[in-house]
């Protein structure tokens, strides 16, 4: 690289927050955003995003850094799945980016490192404790070892809306599984915030393509289950397949689910990024989102 490629290159490093902040501005694409950057008083906005291999070297990418610190503010809650960083700092890294500079002051939930090799994960959610209060958190104990990276559960209050949230990685080679798994833990999981009916369960599910037919998703979760985001949905900058989804549990959710809602975040049509080396960069997942009344009253019985 020559002296003059390389000083357009740290030019360019130095003003990609400025380009995004103007393409943010601008409202580029036609997501209808309610997150703490667009201050909504009546509805919040939650989403999970695989930021596969997030670590120390994803980390050190400044131009990746700041499309992940930008989509991280739009939501007021963000689960985030492979985190992937032996010195278990990269959570506290990105918190710290996400608020040097934020409107809102976020915190987080950190789960272990899970996985049954030496490639471990760990599940972060981000929050905003102005908007979102955490009642508790756990990870789902899973005895049998049915789960590759057990599920990471936190319980959040919003205005009238209470809620638990349960964020899993699902391992795609026994996507099927793990997914029956899931819909099994559903009782253990309510049984962990008693009287609580409320609950949202989000994540890669690698629930499409090799890994899943995805007609036999609403089979895995039938009603009273609701799955939010739908198959025609494409949730990966690779490939057209519907991975990540959410999905409510016990019909109790879907009073404050805000109908039509869940959509696909597309970070770089949202911000302007149009080389798509550099979107695969950021992640092979887009993140995954619905919008959830607050103003409603406490519906649990
Ligand atoms: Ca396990
Ligand atoms: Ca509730
Ligand atoms: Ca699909
Ligand atoms: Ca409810």
């Amino acid at each position: 690289m020559n002296r003059l490629d390389d000083w357009l290159l740290r030019l360019r490093e130095l003003l990609a927050p400025l380009f995004l902040a103007g393409a943010l501005a601008a409202g580029a694409a036609g997501t209808v955003l309610v997150g703490p950057e667009h201050s909504d008083a009546t509805e919040i906005q939650v989403a999970a995003f695989n930021i596969q291999v997030f670590g120390q070297t994803k980390r050190g990418n400044a131009e990746v850094m700041d499309v992940l610190v930008q989509t991280a503010r739009q939501f007021d809650i963000l689960a985030v799945q492979e985190v992937r960083d032996a010195s278990e700092t990269t959570a506290d890294f990105f918190l710290d980016r996400i608020n040097a500079g934020a409107n809102l002051t976020y915190a987080m939930v950190e789960g272990p490192r899970l996985g049954r090799t030496s490639s471990k994960e760990q599940y972060v959610i981000y929050y905003v404790p102005a908007v979102v209060t955490l009642l508790s958190s756990f990870t789902l104990d899973d005895p049998d070892d049915l789960f590759e990276r057990e599920p990471l559960a936190a319980v959040f209050q919003a205005g009238g809306f209470d809620f638990i949230l349960v964020v899993c990685h699902i391992k795609p080679d026994a996507a099927e599984a793990e997914l029956q798994a899931l819909a099994a833990a559903v009782p253990r999981l309510l049984a962990q915030a008693p009287g609580e009916q409320d609950l949202v369960l989000m994540g890669d599910f690698n629930a499409d393509g090799s890994y899943l037919n995805e007609d036999e998703l609403p089979d895995i979760f039938a009603a009273p289950f609701q799955i939010v985001i739908s198959d025609t949905l494409v949730t990966t900058t690779r490939t057209q397949n519907t991975y990540d989804r959410i999905i409510l549990a016990d019909g109790g959710a879907s009073a404050e689910y805000v109908a039509g809602s869940a959509a696909v975040f597309l970070f770089d049509q949202e911000f302007g990024l149009t080389d798509p080396d550099f979107v695969r960069t950021v992640s092979d997942h887009y993140p995954v989102y619905a919008n959830f009344n607050i103003d409603l009253g406490d519906d649990d019985p």
